[in-house]
């Protein structure tokens, strides 16, 4: 074991939320919190601090807020090119269809994203988890499904697997060929999900996924596309999770649980059934705020009956190029106040504690002795502030895996 991996840094005189069961917010006034290496050693009120506490650095925040390292769960991270130009052309008048006749919309990004070379797709998703990773992001989920090739879509998930390997910051991957339909296989989606399936074992065994995703929809896949996908992932023993219920209820969220999913996510058409369903298998709700705003959705996901059935909720930022063009995760939180109607608290368990059940991690998301120490210290009182301010986005420091980012 290196130095750098058992050194212990005390943290001292921080507000904690650390979410852990018991007080709201799991909410420590004056707390102090030790890491080890990689891990939390100690969490807990200052004056309870040990005396005989040894630590090679200390840090007074003098009252400032620790939160755990917050977890974005559903993101496309990974994709050439943008759609700014076409957000312009449809605030000009031009329709979705003819954008999409002339080459756009999503097929524009496949195409960009397969014409990129392995390096500018880790580059362009470096920038982008940086710019996360600043609002305190310490674990990132990245799709692939812009690739829609046995090829592209390696090469995106192996993109994803080197931001993990460069950057401070945990990553876990998603397959998500059952995407879209890509133009050489216009009219024939059973033969490309035939083809898909036949990919996943490759990505498994080159170590490229660590989940199966489908989206399910009647502009996506239809519901027995989606079950031979999942029996593959279930054969290669991978979890899945489902782009469920966005335009319509196709009953995706029950089809998954029945698969035992990790999360199913969007969820706007969701049916009574579905969070039944979803309740008996403990999946998890992830809300994306960002595209229901971006696309202007005015059907809004059953809060109060996800809520009410005890389903957990996650909220992450979905960044994308065409629906949710969002690299901030804080926002979100604001987001799934105002729009989706969450509590701060409910808003800020979606970015930590839920978020990292969504991805089947049960060692972050809470503050706690065992778990990573991937935390953020923010220039706040309380974390509700966070949730109630929009567009600032005060973090100070970053904390992965037990190191601290330098200063900024
Ligand atoms: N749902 C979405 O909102 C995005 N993908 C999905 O399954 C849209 C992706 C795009 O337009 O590029
Ligand atoms: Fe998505």
């Amino acid at each position: 074991m290196t130095a750098a991996s058992t050194s212990r840094r005390l943290w001292r005189h921080a507000r904690l939320a650390t979410f852990a069961p018991g007080a709201p917010w799991g909410w420590i006034d004056d707390g102090a919190l030790l890491t080890e290496g990689d891990r939390l050693a100690w969490v807990g009120a200052d004056r309870d601090l040990p005396a005989a506490t040894q630590a090679d650095a200390e840090t007074d925040l003098q009252g400032a807020l620790i939160t755990p390292g917050l977890v974005d769960a559903h993101t496309h991270l990974v994709y050439g090119g943008d759609r700014a130009g076409e957000f312009e052309q449809r605030l000009q008048g031009a329709t979705y269809e003819e954008i999409a006749r002339a080459g756009g919309g999503i097929r524009s990004t496949v195409a960009a994203t397969r014409a990129a070379s392995d390096q500018s797709l880790f580059e362009t998703a470096a920038r982008r988890a940086r710019i996360l990773m600043a609002e305190g992001v310490t674990t990132i989920e990245v799709k692939s499904g812009y690739g829609l090739a046995e090829e592209h879509e390696a090469r995106c998930l192996a993109a994803a697997r080197r931001l993990a390997r460069e950057l401070p910051v945990d990553v876990r991957t998603t397959s998500l060929a059952a995407h879209a339909l890509p133009p050489e296989y216009a009219g024939r989606p059973d033969a490309y999900i035939d083809a898909a399936v036949g990919w996943l074992a490759g990505q498994r065994s080159r170590g490229l996924v660590d989940a199966v995703d489908a989206f399910c929809d009647t502009i996506g896949f239809t519901p027995a596309q989606t079950e031979r996908l999942f029996a593959e992932a279930k054969r290669l023993g991978l979890p899945v999770k489902l782009h469920a219920e966005q335009l319509s209820d196709q009953d995706g969220a029950a089809l998954a649980a029945r698969h035992g999913a990790l999360s199913c996510d969007h969820l706007e058409h969701l049916s009574p059934r579905g969070i039944a369903a979803m309740k008996a298998s403990g999946t998890v709700a992830v809300l994306l705020p960002g595209a229901f705003y971006f696309l202007r959705e005015t059907k809004l996901p059953p809060v109060a009956a996800l809520r009410e059935a005890g389903v957990p909720m996650a909220i992450a930022t979905d960044h994308n190029p065409g629906s949710s063009p969002a690299l901030s995760l804080v926002l979100m939180l604001n987001m799934a106040c105002t729009l989706l109607r969450l509590t701060p608290e409910e808003a800020w368990r979606g970015v930590t504690v839920h978020a990292a059940r969504a991805l089947g991690l049960a060692d972050r998301g809470v503050l706690q002795p065992g778990h990573r120490a991937d935390f953020a210290v923010w220039d706040a009182e309380h974390p509700r502030e966070l949730a109630y301010r929009f567009g600032h986005s005060p973090c100070l420091q970053r904390v992965f895996a037990g190191r601290p980012d330098p200063a900024r």
